[in-house]
């Protein structure tokens, strides 16, 4: 049985949602055209493969993660940043397809953000018990844009807190096609993914992608 027959998009809940001022959820946002974009992911993967990072304290992340686009978001035993080359290879990141610009921009677009231009696409893995930990995006130069991500594959559970990490946390479920657009008073507030549960996507099996467009300047 197929895990699509478990998505109940009847749900009333699954309307478009301020999540707080500046954060809409926009679930389904990409849903007609999320299996091509899954295609789009799969060849970034090919070019520049999933990798588990070390943070700089030492500790190899649960969630493989790669990029495309111009700059690509790395951390290693020197810290976290962004640089235009994928450390494995040595060579330029692949470019951002155009549909993934498109969707992104649109996304932005319906949560109020005009002239959205992604740089960077961080595109993260998690197998099935793979977390983030509580954390804040704060490496990127340009504190007015928004952030979009991008859901696929198997649900998760979405933690989303204030802008200090003792604040309490809102949870969210995120599904296959879902969108969130973080900007504004939102941009720096504390997130992070519960451990992934089991289960089994009719598309990607027993994995969730999640893909992040951000502007770095
Ligand atoms: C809220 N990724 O890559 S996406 C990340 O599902 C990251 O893989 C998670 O957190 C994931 O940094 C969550 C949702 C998200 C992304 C950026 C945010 C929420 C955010 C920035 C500010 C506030
Ligand atoms: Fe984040």
């Amino acid at each position: 049985m197929t895990q699509d027959l478990f998505e109940d998009h009847s749900d009333p809940n699954r309307t478009p949602t301020v999540i707080t001022p500046g954060a809409m959820l926009l679930p389904e946002f990409t849903l007609a055209v999320a299996d091509q974009l899954c295609g789009h992911i799969e060849q970034v993967i090919a070019q520049a493969p999933l990798r588990h990072l070390t943070t700089p304290g030492g500790h190899k992340m649960s969630v493989a993660m790669t990029n495309c686009g111009a700059m690509g978001w790395v951390s290693d035993g020197y810290g976290y940043r962004y640089d235009s080359r994928d450390p494995l290879s040595g060579e330029l990141w692949p470019a951002i397809p155009a549909a993934f610009k498109e969707i992104a921009s649109a996304a932005a677009a319906e949560a109020g953000y005009k002239n959205f231009r992604p740089q960077a696409c961080l595109i993260n893995e998690y197998q099935v018990g793979a977390k983030m930990t509580l954390h804040q995006d704060k490496d990127e130069k340009n504190q007015t844009a928004p952030i979009v991500s991008l859901s696929f594959g198997l649900p998760a559970t979405f933690q989303f807190g204030g802008l200090e990490r003792e604040n309490a946390c809102q949870k969210f479920h995120l599904e296959h096609g879902d969108a969130v657009v973080w900007g504004g008073p939102a941009r720096f507030c504390f997130h992070g993914i519960l451990p992934l549960a089991q289960g089994e996507h009719r598309l990607l099996g027993a994995k969730r992608w999640n893909i992040t467009f951000r502007q770095l300047g």
